[in-house]
């Protein structure tokens, strides 16, 4: 049976890969240092994965964690645009010299596909909307700087090495087990639980900002098909991984109080550092390589997310 190898386990994307193999019945195997990662992510399926406590930077642990392994989703990273603008280096040592030492190890190990989770950061505040893959990037912060020197990185073990590599850029993932409680948390685990608690949201700027917001199962789903697609058509390739449907944050709040009964009002904070202001993605060759599809639109994920965190009592303040 081919093993898969993810990096960032407990975190809310790569525990959300781990509970889609396992339910095809996969064999899988995690690594995290539970920097961003929590056990309690993976609690419910800790028994039938082989997890490791593992950091990228130790070089070892990863040769040690890609023995014998067929496929990896490298999902850990330091991920946040805020995070990076204060600590830069801790934002390249994570997310770029990890997955350097994580590359090295895969071809060392002979595994035959590493499929990597890529932003769509990497565009930066280009005028051109939707964002396709021939776009020049034009990255603005340094974690947008090092998700795509290591999507540069995928591409470069492609090519040197023979490696097959997939960068999937993710366009603002979100969905149930995202983490809500840090101040560098994604806009949707804050508003969420902070309007189910009834406490009044922030939006940096005058929330005209739009993102392509992205439920978690469409992410998922394109890891697992990327996986499975043919060399010829998605190794060394870069690919949008998103909806092709944009929000701006005015009526993502407006939508959001339905769903939560809010009834207060937002308040205003300046502009984030490094922010950008819109994000569409053009998902044509996502759809071309590996027949990728959208499952769950925006509404219905925030109903999902929305009803995730009610019934885990996330809201309460964990
Ligand atoms: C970037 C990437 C995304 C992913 C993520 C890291 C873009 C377009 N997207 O997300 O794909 O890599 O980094 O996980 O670059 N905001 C508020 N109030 C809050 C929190 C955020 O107004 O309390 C705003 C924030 O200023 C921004 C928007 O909401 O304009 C989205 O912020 P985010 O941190 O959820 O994600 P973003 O777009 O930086």
């Amino acid at each position: 049976m081919a093993t898969h190898l993810i990096t960032g386990v407990a975190g809310f994307i790569g525990s959300s890969i781990a509970r889609a193999l396992l339910d095809r019945g996969e064999q899988v195997r995690g690594v995290d240092n539970l920097a961003t990662g929590k056990r309690e992510n993976i609690a419910e399926i800790a028994h039938s994965i082989d997890f490791r406590e593992a950091d990228l930077l130790d070089l070892e642990a990863m040769k040690l964690a890609c023995r014998g392994v067929d496929w990896v989703f490298h999902q850990a990273a330091i991920p946040s645009v805020p995070k990076s603008v204060l600590d830069p280096l801790g934002s390249n040592q994570a997310n770029v010299d990890g997955t350097v030492n994580l590359l090295i190890a895969a071809r060392d190990a002979k595994v035959r596909r590493v499929m990597y989770a890529a932003s769509s950061s990497a565009y930066g505040d280009t005028p051109t909307l939707p964002k396709h893959e021939q776009m020049t990037p034009n990255p603005i912060s340094p974690y947008a700087v090092a998700k795509l020197a290591s999507e540069h990185y995928m591409i470069s073990f492609y090519r040197c090495y023979g490696l097959e590599t997939v960068c999937l850029r993710y366009f603002n993932i979100f969905g149930p087990r995202q983490d809500p409680t840090s101040p560098y948390s994604g806009v949707l685990a804050k508003f969420i639980t902070q309007m189910l608690r009834g406490e009044q949201p922030t939006i940096f700027g005058d929330g005209g900002q739009s993102r392509d917001f992205t439920y978690i199962d469409n992410a998922v789903s394109a890891n697992l098909l990327a996986a499975q697609a043919p060399a010829a058509k998605v190794a060394g390739k870069v690919f949008n991984v998103a909806t092709g449907t944009r929000a701006d944050l005015n009526e993502t709040f407006e939508i959001l109080k339905k769903l939560t009964g809010y009834s207060g009002t937002v308040k205003h904070a300046p502009e984030r550092e490094g922010d950008i202001k819109h994000s569409l993605a053009d998902i044509t060759l996502a759809r071309e390589g590996f027949a990728y599809e959208p499952k769950v639109n925006f509404e219905e994920g925030l109903k999902r997310t929305v009803e995730w965190y009610r019934g885990e009592g996330k809201a309460a303040g964990a």
